[in-house]
């Protein structure tokens, strides 16, 4: 499939998806919002993908939603089409999704990275989110999934001042899961993709899905819905596999992958 604002390639069974509006330092507008959902909804319902990883280039992930095409919209405009509401879509997949950052993840960049299932990112990365700079707020989960993920205090005062984090203060607050040199990100990313791609998607998916409900309900109702997701996963050809394989000392073979 091509598109014009991004590309995917199958890298093995990882779908790679890099943003590729380097002129404008991956600024996602309208056309590129469609395509990487397009993109990751293929990516659900093709048997050959067991993980994604969405990039952008060195110098930017995203530099945020495209100014330039919000300047002349007005209220009206913007809440009939539900502006940035597609990307709802996102969290509601279900296969993991990696976003591998370097250089500037900003307003709409860095939640499109806090939308995956963690960041990882390179000694050049910077988060932050300085929608309040342009008279407006942040409008895809800058208020809701940075302040899970560094808390309060960091979360309101990145919002409120429009900072940008590096990606050391990043990895002490728990924005990203590890800082790697740059040259080796990308690569970086894909093996940790593959790694993940080569285990059993029931696997993968369950364990995604619980952790990310861990976010919206209680302790004790996500224990209860680990556990049953763990007893579900007693009923497929995996676990069988997985156990045979770890006895017999060999390597398993996923039949769902
Ligand atoms: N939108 C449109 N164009 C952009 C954007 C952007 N967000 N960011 C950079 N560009 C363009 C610049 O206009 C410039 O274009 P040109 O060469 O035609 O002048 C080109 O990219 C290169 O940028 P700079 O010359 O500014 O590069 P610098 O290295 O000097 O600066 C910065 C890099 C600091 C990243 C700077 O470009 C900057 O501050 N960009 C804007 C960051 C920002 O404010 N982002 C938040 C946008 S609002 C938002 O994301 C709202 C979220 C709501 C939901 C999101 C849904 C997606």
């Amino acid at each position: 499939m091509t598109y014009e604002t991004i590309l995917a390639e199958h890298r093995g069974r990882v779908l790679l998806i890099t943003l590729n509006r380097p002129e404008v330092l991956n600024a996602l507008n309208a056309t590129m919002a469609g395509e990487i959902v397009e993109a990751l909804v293929a990516a659900e319902i093709d048997d050959a993908i067991g993980c994604i990883v969405i990039t952008g280039s060195d110098k930017a992930f995203a530099a945020g939603a495209d100014i330039k095409e919000m300047q002349p919209k007005g209220f009206a405009e913007v809440y009939v089409a539900d502006q940035f509401g597609l990307w709802d879509r996102v969290p509601m997949l279900r296969k993991p999704v990696i976003a591998a950052v370097s250089g500037y993840a900003l307003g709409g960049g860095c939640e499109l990275a806090m939308m995956c299932d963690f960041i990882l990112c390179s000694d050049t990365a910077r988060f932050g989110q300085p929608e309040v700079k342009l008279g407006i707020m942040p409008g895809m989960g800058g208020t809701q999934r940075l302040t899970r993920l560094v808390g309060q205090a960091k979360a309101m005062e990145m919002n409120l001042t429009g900072r940008m984090m590096t990606a050391e203060e990043a990895e002490r607050a728990g924005l990203v899961s590890r800082v790697v040199p740059s040259a080796e990100l990308l690569d970086e990313a894909l093996k940790v993709a593959e790694t993940i791609a080569g285990m059993s998607l029931p696997s993968t998916m369950s364990i995604r899905d619980a952790t990310r409900r861990s976010q919206e309900i209680s302790l004790a109702e996500g224990v209860r819905y680990e556990r049953r997701l763990l007893q579900a996963l007693f009923g497929t050809d995996d676990k069988a596999e997985g156990m045979i394989a770890f006895i017999e000392k060999r390597k398993p073979v996923f039949k769902h992958r």
